[in-house]
């Protein structure tokens, strides 16, 4: 298994970082592009709209089978303590994630003052749901409009729903209804596949997407959003060492583990997180690591796969972060309850985000759309969301670390609460 484990951890890394230096190439090429030739550049703007475009187009599809295929992987039986215990410290830790980033994004202000001219629509007014309404329209009166008008809350509203009563329906003693429930089960997750195939493919592009994206955004502004975008970077990155060392430092040292013997088990599939970007592609690793923490394998083998599904406390961060770096750069201040409607819905789009490279990116799409700040090529926030995606690679490495750190330590102490876990890994 250990042996298994350095294959498959050496595996993705060699892969991941493949298209990572790519990536990072396109990232620096494209500071100089911008800074050394200017207007001479603007040409390839398209290019970086394509790459939007790609996104935006993928965003549906993508939580749609993933949520519906995550939920109905659950088995409702299994459920019991384990399953409620997991479900509620991945939720609880979420949610935690989502405020630590709007602390840090508020504290560090990345963006305040760019101002970002941005296109022909810079003036458009961007119109401000209530928490009130976010809250209700949370609930799709018809999903088809919902899926049509790409409404993503309403999606994963209903998403969530259809995978709890596939799950039902998976278990039923009802031959025919089981066996009607696998084969719809066996399209999404098949659906789901090729999605994450097409996201694989998009991010084959993103070289060259973030290569036009950041000489546009440098030609037009200048080095003076270099400053703010690294701001922007740092506040993620202080805010995932603050969420490690006190939240899930106080969560093991409540149940009698310590944090650095916890990172000492974890680092492989922390690190293997970190340079492919993937928590479904570490899941291998993550399953070893909780083997030599001495996690029973009925524990691990439901939670870290649910995990990789649902709980996204990096994603959560970096959405928290990014949506108040996006507001500063094109001077729309976020008020307490954009704040409090950016939790709820970071919170669901950390739950909807695939485990694959750039998919945070791709909900912070929706967490943008729900507070009014809609990213449509041309406006000064598409500007700011090109900046953004032109890091995401950066972004992306340790909002995957944490993702998978999270799923580790939930499964420890839930071990841990259920007598599970062999202590003598943990002297
Ligand atoms: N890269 C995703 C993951 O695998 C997270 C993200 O893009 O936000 O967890």
């Amino acid at each position: 298994m250990e042996e298994e484990s350095k294959k498959s951890g050496f595996m993705s890394w060699y892969f991941g970082s493949n298209l990572l230096k790519r990536i990072l190439a396109g990232l620096i090429l494209g500071v100089i592009a911008g800074l050394l030739l200017k207007e001479k550049i603007l040409w390839v703007q398209p290019f970086g709209d394509l790459f939007i475009r790609l996104l935006k187009m993928i965003v549906v599809p993508v939580i749609l089978f993933s949520l519906i295929v995550g939920t109905a992987s659950i088995s409702p039986y299994r459920l019991g303590k384990v399953g409620v215990k997991i479900i509620v410290y991945y939720l609880l830790t979420t949610v935690f994630a989502v405020a630590i980033g709007l602390i840090f994004g508020n504290l560090f202000k990345p963006g305040l003052g760019l101002e970002l001219a941005g296109g022909e629509v810079a003036g458009v007014t961007l119109s401000k749901p209530s928490l009130t309404n976010t809250l209700l329209n949370i609930v799709p009166t018809n999903p088809v409009e919902s899926l049509s008008k790409g409404d993503v809350l309403p999606i994963i509203f209903f998403a969530l729903l259809f995978g709890i009563g596939l799950s039902f329906l998976r278990e039923s003693e009802n031959e025919e209804l089981k066996h009607s429930a696998n084969i719809v089960y066996g399209f999404a997750n098949g659906a789901a596949e090729v999605m994450y195939k097409i996201v694989r493919g998009i991010m084959e592009y993103a070289p060259i997407g973030v290569f036009a994206l950041v000489a546009v955004i440098l030609a037009k502004e200048g080095s003076r959003v270099i400053g703010p975008l690294a701001t922007a970077v740092a506040a993620e990155y202080l805010a995932i060492v603050v969420h490690v060392a006190v939240i899930y430092g106080l969560i093991l040292k409540f149940f009698g583990l310590r944090l650095t013997k916890f990172l000492s088990h974890a680092k492989e599939a922390m690190i293997t997180a970190f340079v492919t970007r993937s928590s479904n592609g570490t899941l291998p690793v993550s399953m070893a690591c909780a083997e030599n923490m001495g996690i029973p394998k009925g524990i691990y083998s439901f939670t870290l796969p649910l995990g990789a599904t649902i709980n996204m406390d990096g994603t959560a961060i970096y959405q928290g972060v990014c949506a108040l770096f996006i507001g500063f750069a094109v001077g729309h201040d976020l008020t307490l309850s954009d704040q409090l409607i950016i939790i709820l819905t970071a919170l669901l789009a950390s739950i909807g985000t695939a485990g694959v490279p750039g998919a945070g990116a791709i909900m912070l799409l929706l967490v943008l759309d729900s507070i009014g700040l809609p990213v449509e090529p041309g406006t000064p926030v598409a500007a700011a969301y090109a900046m953004v995606l032109g890091v995401d690679a950066i972004f992306d490495m340790g909002r995957t670390c944490i993702n998978v750190t999270g799923d580790l330590v939930g499964t420890s102490v839930v071990a841990k609460s259920e007598g599970e876990l062999d202590i003598s890994k943990w002297q």
